[in-house]
């Protein structure tokens, strides 16, 4: 089954927020953002702006009529500065007009004077001053230091990770109308409606149900509208209460750069133990996540750095430490993956640094300590339908790695100025919201009376396919055509209190849901079915249409059903509540059983160098990967391969780079680099792990939104030992991206 945007995208006419037919009196917003990364608000002068004809008005903190707060878990972000400002970018006022162009044209009217605080823009400067999010977590099993003395190799590293730019195609936006008695509707593109809802409540002073937000689809947001959707949304609220008109604000290309978090740059070290059987005895590792100005989601992020520090293998002895340094940028995010990347790319550093000063290959390390069937993660949960080996294993097999190793030997050998790496990235990735109360969904249904149904969830369409899942789900239990289920928007109003369509979890959670209204739905239809077709209940099944006895078609089809259970007035519509079984998380131990379930897998790497000019190209990326029971394989591979291209991108090209002044530099597509047609694997190849699938799954089909992004972790490696083939004096550096200028460094230096 296709995705069923796939028609309405093609010919443009599926509708996101800008799309939107807007009132006639609808009125236009822009932000006015700090041109300085830190210091005090000496003075601002709107007046210039404000006589300027078609500018409403200049909305700054002083016109909240509730809280100037906007922080989720840390209450630590003002929607607009008061008297100090923490980025460069930081939202300060809100400027309303007739149309966009007067509203660009008053921002370049406002005069503001900052007297300059100190900046900070790395995570280090930050530990070293001690400028802190929140306090620091750690991760303990065993005993790290008791076992160090025991092992026959102890090597130490550093690492650095860069950030992200999110790159949606669709940037940050809304649309919001006033509605009777101070209600008011917010047309959003954002992945957590419920989040945008919140936070406008409190900003505007106003209860939760006097604010409907509505959510048509996203043009992408790859965790960069789980939070970040919410301010622009809260100052057009702001602005619609006061003047009672509608406002929309969508920000252009170079303010979304400018003013929003991306991926959190990490800069980490690590302490590795190993046995003489290259058993990975003990793992330290300590975490300094450049989490911005404020808080936003950056402490559930490096929370799950934590979580995935040992990626896919099996460590007796772990500490793992964390802390969110607080710095003047924009604060950074969730982004596809939400700090496991992060965590996985020094596991890796650190296996490569063992394997180098060892003398043996990385996946002898690799394949040496891959997760086993009981074993225990670092926070106590214990691993079961491990997919660990099996992905590894098959891998190896399917894609004949020993020839594709020896094919790269030999190509070494006989060539000077091109090399080739090759390299294996297992995976393993947990699904579940990492905070165990958010794991939880709802699905209302509605029979109409002519047969056709409708189905609003809390998940957000945001180019995964979500709704075409949650057709197929609703299809196949009533055993309908799919022209005859169509998906709502997502709407407050309909479903409310929802988590954000995030942890790849969306499809697992809301389709459950959708699998148990329909569930009911079926109870309810069966008393009436089994009268029409003279039969008990537990013979009658749906399909195709039509009441089926005994496997065999009856007369009675869907249609006739549904107008004989109105005549019975038979309730046609359900709504159901799914939460997460099993799941737990004690944060006082740091132990638990967090996740629902983990997806494994496996990527093999091959990339060509040209050790002139340092540039290099993936020759394959061949991925045997955990789906369980896939429910749709075309939309599961594009995920994939999607994830896969975002990963590779993250290592190799997109450098997001600010000046000392706290100045985004990278504030444009020439100056940001992201993968194209050009830098993606010239072939990639993803075979499904055949397995049983897991029960906590939506109809078995593993959760498929982020774990494929960490295959491109592979890509860095796989260069590194082109780089070491070419130069043997190349000393290990693990600084992401791999970009071609730090190759041409790397394959020329110590000469
Ligand atoms: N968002 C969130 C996420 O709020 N909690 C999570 O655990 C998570 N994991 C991945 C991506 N987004
Ligand atoms: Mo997320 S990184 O919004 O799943």
């Amino acid at each position: 089954m296709k995705n069923i945007d796939s028609f309405t995208h093609v010919r443009g006419e599926s509708l996101f927020v800008d799309d939107l037919m807007i009132r006639q009196d609808a009125l236009f917003g822009l932000c006015f953002d700090s041109p300085k990364a830190h210091g005090k608000i000496i003075s601002i002068d709107y007046s210039k702006a404000e006589a300027l004809e078609g500018v409403e008005r200049i909305f700054t903190y002083k016109d909240v009529l509730g809280e100037n707060q906007i922080g989720g878990i840390i209450p630590d972000e003002p929607l607009w500065a008061v008297d100090e400002v923490h980025f460069w970018g930081q939202p300060i006022a809100f400027i309303v007009a007739e149309t966009e162009v007067i509203a660009k044209k008053a921002k370049a009217l406002i005069k503001i004077d900052i007297e300059e605080l100190p900046i900070i823009t790395t995570a280090k400067e930050a530990k070293e001053k001690g400028s802190f999010i929140n306090a620091p977590r750690s991760f303990n099993l065993g005993n790290t230091n008791d076992s160090f003395k025991n092992c026959k190799y102890v090597f130490e590293g550093e690492t650095f990770s860069n950030g992200q730019e999110h790159l949606y195609l669709e940037t940050q936006g809304c649309y919001v109308v006033p509605q009777e008695n101070g209600s008011i509707k917010i047309t959003s593109s954002t992945q957590g409606p419920t989040q945008v809802q919140k936070t406008a409540a409190k900003v505007l002073g106003i209860p939760m149900h006097k604010i409907e937000v509505d959510v048509i689809r996203l043009g992408g947001g790859f965790g960069g509208k789980e939070d970040q959707a919410t301010p622009w949304a809260c100052m057009a609220a702001v602005a619609v209460q006061h003047l009672n008109k509608p406002v929309k604000y969508m920000l252009n290309r170079h303010d979304d750069l400018r003013m929003t978090g991306k991926r959190h740059p990490y800069s980490s070290s690590f302490k590795i133990g190993l046995s003489k059987e290259l058993r990975i005895e003990a793992f330290e590792a300590e975490f300094l996540q450049n989490s911005g100005a404020a808080a936003d989601l950056s402490p559930a992020i490096a929370e799950r750095t934590l979580f995935h520090a040992t990626n896919s293998y099996f460590i007796k002895n772990v500490k793992t430490t964390v802390y969110s340094c607080k710095t003047n940028l924009p604060p950074n995010t969730a982004f596809r993956g939400f700090g496991g990347p992060q965590g996985m790319f020094v596991i890796e550093s650190a296996i490569a640094v063992a394997a180098n000063k060892i003398g043996v290959d990385k996946s002898k390390i690799q394949e040496a300590n891959l997760l086993d069937e009981n074993d225990q993660f670092p926070y106590g949960q214990i691993a079961t339908e491990v997919q660990a080996k099996k992905a590894w294993f098959s891998a190896k097999e399917k894609f004949e790695f020993e020839k594709l190793e020896k094919k790269v030997k030999s190509f070494n050998k006989k060539n000077k100025l091109y090399k080739k790496g090759i390299s294996l990235m297992p995976i393993a990735f947990g699904i579940s919201f990492t905070n165990t109360p958010m794991n939880h969904a709802r699905a209302l249904i509605h029979i109409y009376q002519d047969g056709s149904v409708g189905v609003s969830t809390g998940a957000v369409e945001m180019g995964q396919s979500v709704n075409t899942k949650m057709l197929q789900v609703a299809q196949d239990i009533l055993g309908i055509s799919a022209d005859k289920v169509k998906l709502e928007t997502t709407n407050t109003t309909r479903v409310a209190n929802t988590s954000p369509s995030a942890a790849s979890s969306t499809a697992d959670l809301n389709g459950k849901a959708v699998e148990m209204a329909c569930n009911s739905l079926i109870e309810r239809l069966t008393n009436v079915a089994s009268k029409m077709v003279s039969s008990d209940r537990n013979k009658i099944t749906y399909k195709d249409d039509f009441i089926f006895v005994s496997e065999k078609k009856s007369t009675i089809s869907w249609e006739s059903l549904i107008a004989q259970a109105m005549l019975e007035r038979v309730a046609l519509s359900e709504n159901a509540h799914y939460a997460t079984p099993i799941i737990h998380f004690d944060k006082s131990k740091e132990k638990g059983h967090p996740f629902a379930y983990h997806v494994y897998g496996t990527a093999i790497t091959t990339v060509t160098l040209d050790c002139l000019r340092g540039t290099y190209e993936i020759d394959s990326v061949k991925i045997v990967h955990d789906f369980g029971k896939s429910m749709n394989i075309g939309i599961d591979i594009g995920q994939v391969e999607g994830a896969l291209a975002q990963g590779i991108g993250w290592m190799t090209l997109e450098e997001i780079s600010y000046n000392s002044d706290g100045k985004l530099l990278s504030n444009a597509l020439s100056t940001y680099k992201v993968p194209d047609i050009f830098s993606v694997p010239k072939t990639i190849e993803t075979i499904p792990l055949e397995t049983d699938g897991h029960d906590l799954a939506i109809k078995k089909s593993k959760a498929v939104g982020e774990p494929p992004l960490m295959y491109g972790i592979g890509v860095y490696f796989a260069i590194q030992q082109a780089v070491k083939e070419f130069n043997p004096n190349y000393k290990l550096k693990f600084d992401a991206p791999f970009t071609p200028e730090k190759v041409l460094i790397g394959l020329y230096e110590n000469q």
